[in-house]
């Protein structure tokens, strides 16, 4: 039917339809308007020590910042993405991260991991980009602020600290230190603990002999076996700041239940320092980096638990579970509080994917499915988006298929860090080598029945690949990557539409 000249319609707007004057005009306004009201996303990378936390942030800014070769990230598939670059740190209280020396170290000649992180840091990426909507795009790009932050993962075994009294963090750690695995490396501290009367005057002198040879146990599990997972505390792992201070001269006591503490005795002192840890030290770290979360990716390392076997797998189930659990939404959590916002999407990844071939990739998947069950179910029950990926931030090896008599044995080929070992060959860190670290089960729980002790899994860890610096224009060769764009689209890609 045709409209009369006077009736109200709907004109679609087309910039085309603008003089030139009016164009520049509109995206001025559209600028000055995403200048004011650019949203921001808080992305939560949270991880055990070693989960690969500051090479995901490393890897991730890189790609987007860099040109990185993302097909399954939507909206530079998209060809949206206008370009992403790094804004000056948004909060002055909390230290940049240092993306440009963790990235100095991927480009050193032979190229090296960054260290282990010893400190809260933070950084925001604004990416600028083409809205899918052509009406807000004729506003001109719009922006995203994506801050992330990054800490020591020992930090995080904190976390359950908060729930739990002295008393009940006492007998956790006591019946934790005299398992099996960790007997050994605690026994000068358990046979300290047979000498001291909790309930006695408290005495410095006690205070400070304990909490060094506690100290020493959780070091020496840490040092021994990197997967041997305590329940902290974290700073005494990783000071921080924090080295020698007062704070820190605390340890578990063997207490009787229902026994009340009588003021000015051992147990009562402790219990007091264990409660100014939570208040001082734990509480603000858990507002700094978890508060106002909007999504959050939860790394696992699961290949070092994998070589170990069984109890290994389940030690780090336990663990994340205590860590996970904390991050519970509804009105029951005491983080409810802390945390201001929900976390509507949730992303659980196996790192360091690149150490098993492609075709076991859906089982690695599995186990982490298996190891983080009840946080997945959790989250998913109070309406947030969960997804499972296998991936590597950072691709150190490629795929390749050995004959051994008549099978094909899917390997991998990589430089071995120096030091590592298959079977008697130690590795030079110069070499590379064709390896087939073995078969994952195809039964998750398989993973976790199997018994202490070698298993018919060995992963070896890889140097990096050689990271060559961005040239001029700021464009670089792309980072390999195995689903970092994957992740990236599950993330981001609806905050960018
Ligand atoms: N092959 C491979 N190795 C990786 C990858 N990401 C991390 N790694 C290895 O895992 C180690 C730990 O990674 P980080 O990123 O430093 O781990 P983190 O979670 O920041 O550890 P903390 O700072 O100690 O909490 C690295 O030194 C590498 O050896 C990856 O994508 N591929
Ligand atoms: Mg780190």
């Amino acid at each position: 039917m045709a409209l009369a000249k006077g009736t109200p319609r709907e004109v679609p707007l087309s910039l085309s339809d603008l003089d030139d004057t009016a164009r520049k005009a509109f995206h001025r306004a559209g600028s000055f308007f995403t200048d004011l009201m650019t949203p921001s996303l808080r992305l939560g990378v949270t991880g055990l020590s070693r989960a690969g936390k500051t090479v995901f942030i490393t890897a991730l800014i890189r790609n987007l910042v860099s040109g990185g070769r993302l097909p399954f990230f939507g909206p530079e598939a998209e060809g949206r993405i206008e370009r992403a670059y790094l804004e000056p740190q948004p909060d002055d209280t909390v230290p940049r991260f240092d993306y440009e020396a963790h990235l100095a170290t991927l480009e050193n000649d032979p190229p090296a991991w960054p260290e282990s992180t010893r400190r809260l840091s933070q950084l925001r990426v604004t990416i600028e980009y083409l809205a899918a909507n052509p009406l807000v795009r004729a506003f001109g790009p719009s922006r995203l602020n994506l801050d992330i932050v990054d800490y020591p993962g020992e930090w995080l075994i904190d976390l359950p600290l908060l729930q739990q009294s002295y008393e009940a963090w006492s007998a956790e750690a006591i019946g934790q230190a005299r398992e099996a695995r960790r007997a050994p490396h605690a026994k000068p501290w358990l046979d300290l603990l047979d000498t001291i009367a909790p309930y006695a005057r408290e005495d410095e002198q006690v205070a400070l002999t304990g909490t060094r040879l506690f100290c020493g146990y959780l070091m020496e599990a840490r040092a021994n076996n990197h997967v041997l997972h305590t329940s902290g505390p974290g700073r005494f792992l990783m000071p921080g700041d924090l080295a020698g201070s007062p704070l820190l001269t605390f340890f578990p006591l063997q207490l009787e239940a229902d026994r009340s503490t009588p003021r000015g005795s051992l147990a009562a002192m402790m219990a007091r320092r264990f409660e100014s840890y939570k208040s001082h030290v734990v509480r603000p770290f858990f507002r700094e980096c978890f508060a106002r979360l909007d999504r959050q990716i939860v790394l696992v390392d699961l290949l070092g638990p994998l070589n170990e076997g069984g109890p290994a797998l389940a030690d780090l189930q336990r663990a994340l579970d205590g860590v996970l659990g904390a991050f519970r939404t509804g009105t029951s959590s005491w983080l409810t509080s802390l945390l201001g916002r929900r976390i509507d999407k949730l992303l659980f990844a196996a790192t360091k994917a690149d150490h098993i071939h492609a075709t076991s990739h859906d089982r690695l998947e599995a186990i982490l499915r298996l190891v983080t069950e009840r946080a997945m179910n959790r989250a998913t029950s109070t309406g947030s988006e969960v997804d499972v990926q296998a991936l590597a931030a950072l691709q150190a090896t490629h795929e390749a298929e050995a004959k051994l008599g008549d099978d094909l044995l899917p390997c991998i080929v990589g430089v071995p860090l120096a030091g590592e070992r298959v079977g008697a060959k130690v590795f030079d860190g110069i070499q590379e080598a064709v390896i087939f670290p073995g078969d994952l089960p195809e039964d998750p729980k398989k993973a976790l029945m199997s018994e202490a002790g070698p298993t018919r899994l060995n992963f070896v860890r890889f140097r990096p690949p050689r990271v060559l610096p961005a040239g001029a224009n700021g464009e670089a060769a792309p980072l390999p990557h195995i689903r970092l764009d994957r992740a990236l689209d599950f993330l981001l890609s609806d905050r960018l539409a």
